[in-house]
C-alpha cells in the first residue's frame, strides 16, 4: 500500500497535533462561520478552503450541531485534523488548517459574536435535510414545539439561546443588522434541491414571526447561494485513529476518512467576498439544478437503494451491496430511469455512472449502509420521488425506483439496518397494518396520488416479496 504524507510531519512522538508545534498553517482570521461541524464539512468545505490560494485570509469558526463532542475533541488540537484520502490502492494524509475556532452548538454568545463581526462574510451549513425544519410545503414547520419555543424566546430577548437552525440564523442576522456589520452570504451545503432557496424560505418565515421589519432587511442584505456538494465521507472509526498515529506518529483524536473524488458546484453572489474556491476545484456556475439533480438522483438515490434493498439482503457496506449482482442490477435499472429525466448529454451521464461504480466499490472507504439508511423520510422524497412520479406519468412502472420503495417499506417494518429518524413523527404509523398498507402509505409520501396507483403498488409489493425471498435464500 502507498501511504503518502502531503505535509512534513514531526518525528513519531505520539504528540498531539498543534499549531505551536508547527503542524499545519498558522491560524487564519475568521471570515466564515459554519454550523454543523462534522466529518462531511471537514472533508469538503474545510478542505476546499484549505486548498484555496488565499487560505491564509479565510479561517472558519465551526459550531457543532446537537452534540459538542467534536468541538471538545478538536479544541485541544487547535482545530487541526488529519484528512485521510483513501483510494483503492493507497492513501494520502494531510493536516487541514482552515478551521480556526471550534465551538459547541450551545455556545450561543460566541455564535452571535461572529454574526456581528463585519469580517465574517459567509455562513455555511451542513445540518442534514432535517435541520431545515420544513413543513410539507417547504415553509417553516410552525407546528413544531422547538420552532415555537425559539420564536417565543427571540421575541422576548434577541440574545436568548435557541436551538433550531432558522432561529440561530435569524438571531445572528438580527444582531448583524443592529451592529451594521453589512451584507453577507449564506451557503447551505446539504443534499436538498435548491438549498439556497430552501434556507431562505425558512429563515424569512421565522424572521417574520419574530420581527416583521427583519425579513425585509434580510431580503435586501443577505445573499442565499445554492450549492451541490459531493464527497463520500463515512464516520470515523477507532482503527482510523490508530492508522493515523501509526503513519504520522501524531495523536489525532478526530481524523476524517474520505474518498479521492470530490465536487462542489456553487451559484450565487458573495457581496462581502469569499475564498477563491474555484482555484481549489469548485465550479462557479449560473444554475446548479442540472448538477444537483444528477447527484441527488444518481448518487444519493442509488445510495438509498443500496441502503434499504442491500440492508434487507444482509449487506453491511456500500461496497458489499454494490458487488451483489442482484443489487447492482437494480442500481443500473434505477440509473436508466433517472437518466431519462436528466437534461444532460448521454456521454456525461455514462461517465458519471461509471465513476459511481468505482466510488461505490472502493473497498477502503467502508461506508456503512446504516449511516445512509437514517432519515429516509427526509431523503427519499427528494432523491427518488421526482423520478418515480415522472416515470409513472410517462406510463412506465420503474423497477429500480420500485425496489428502493420496497426496501424502504421493509426497513420501516424492521428489516435491515435499525430505524433511525431525526423526525420520528414523520414515520409514525407507516408500518401499521400489512405490507400493502405500508407500501401505499410510503408511496403517498413520495408523490401525490402514488399510493392509489394500483399497478405501481403491485410492482412495489412484488419487489418487496422478491427481496424477502432473496434474503431467506
Ligand atoms: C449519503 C450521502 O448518507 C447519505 O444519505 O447518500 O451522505 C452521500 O454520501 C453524500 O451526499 C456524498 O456526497
Amino acid at each position: 500500500m502507498i501511504t503518502h504524507l502531503e505535509h512534513r510531519q514531526a518525528a513519531p512522538t505520539g504528540l498531539r497535533l498543534s499549531r505551536a508545534a508547527g503542524h499545519g498553517r498558522p491560524t487564519a482570521p475568521v471570515r466564515i462561520v459554519h454550523l454543523g461541524l462534522g466529518n462531511f464539512f471537514r472533508a469538503h468545505q474545510a478542505w476546499y478552503t484549505d486548498n484555496a490560494p488565499d487560505a491564509a485570509d479565510w479561517g472558519i469558526a465551526a459550531f457543532t450541531g446537537l452534540s459538542r463532542d467534536l468541538a471538545d475533541a478538536l479544541a485541544p488540537q487547535d482545530g487541526l485534523y488529519t484528512l485521510v484520502t483513501r483510494a483503492p490502492d493507497g492513501e494520502r494524509l494531510r493536516v487541514v488548517s482552515s478551521v480556526s475556532a471550534v465551538h459547541g452548538g450551545d455556545e450561543h454568545d460566541a455564535w452571535l459574536g461572529y454574526w456581528a463581526d463585519r469580517a465574517v462574510a459567509v455562513a455555511t451549513f451542513t445540518v442534514t435535510e432535517a435541520g431545515y425544519v420544513r413543513g410539507p410545503d417547504g415553509g417553516l414547520d410552525t407546528s413544531r414545539a422547538d420552532v415555537r419555543a425559539d420564536v417565543a424566546a427571540l421575541r422576548a430577548d434577541p440574545h436568548a439561546p435557541v436551538t433550531t437552525v432558522p432561529a440561530r440564523v435569524v438571531a445572528g442576522l438580527r444582531l448583524r443588522r443592529s451592529t451594521g456589520a453589512g451584507p453577507m452570504t449564506l451557503l447551505p451545503c446539504d443534499n436538498l434541491p435548491e438549498n439556497g432557496a430552501a434556507l431562505r424560505r425558512v429563515v424569512l418565515d421565522l424572521a417574520d414571526l419574530v420581527d416583521p421589519g427583519l425579513a425585509a432587511w434580510i431580503a435586501e442584505h443577505v445573499a442565499f447561494a445554492t450549492t451541490m456538494v459531493d464527497r463520500i465521507t463515512p464516520a470515523t472509526t477507532a482503527e482510523e485513529r490508530d492508522a493515523v498515529r501509526a503513519a504520522t506518529g501524531l495523536a489525532d483524536t478526530a481524523p476524517v476518512r474520505t474518498e479521492p473524488y470530490s465536487e462542489w458546484v456553487i451559484a450565487g453572489t458573495f457581496p462581502a467576498g469569499r475564498p477563491a474556491w474555484e482555484e481549489a476545484g469548485a465550479q462557479i456556475v449560473e444554475d446548479v439544478l442540472p448538477f444537483e439533480q444528477r447527484k441527488l438522483w444518481l448518487l444519493n438515490g442509488a445510495h438509498s437503494l443500496l441502503a434499504y434493498a442491500g440492508g434487507v439482503l444482509g449487506h453491511r457496506t456500500v461496497a458489499e451491496a454494490v458487488a451483489d449482482p442482484w443489487v447492482r442490477g437494480w442500481v443500473e435499472a434505477w440509473w436508466d430511469e433517472a437518466s431519462r429525466h436528466l437534461d444532460l448529454p448521454d456521454d456525461d451521464l455514462l461517465a458519471y455512472r461509471r465513476a459511481l461504480v468505482e466510488r461505490f466499490g472502493n473497498p477502503r472507504i467502508e461506508h456503512l449502509l446504516a449511516q445512509i439508511a437514517a432519515d429516509g423520510s427526509e431523503k427519499l422524497p427528494v432523491r427518488v420521488g421526482p423520478v418515480l412520479a415522472a416515470e409513472c406519468a410517462a406510463g412506465r412502472l420503474p423497477l429500480g425506483a420500485s425496489t428502493v420503495v420496497a426496501g424502504w417499506a421493509l426497513h420501516l417494518r424492521g428489516r435491515g439496518a435499525p430505524l433511525s429518524e431525526a423526525r420520528p413523527d414523520r414515520v409514525a404509523g407507516l408500518a401499521d397494518g400489512d405490507l400493502a398498507d405500508t407500501v401505499r402509505a410510503v408511496l403517498d409520501r413520495l408523490g401525490p396520488g402514488l399510493g392509489g396507483h394500483e399497478p405501481l403498488v403491485a410492482t412495489v409489493l412484488d419487489g418487496a416479496r422478491a427481496l424477502e425471498a432473496l434474503a431467506e435464500a
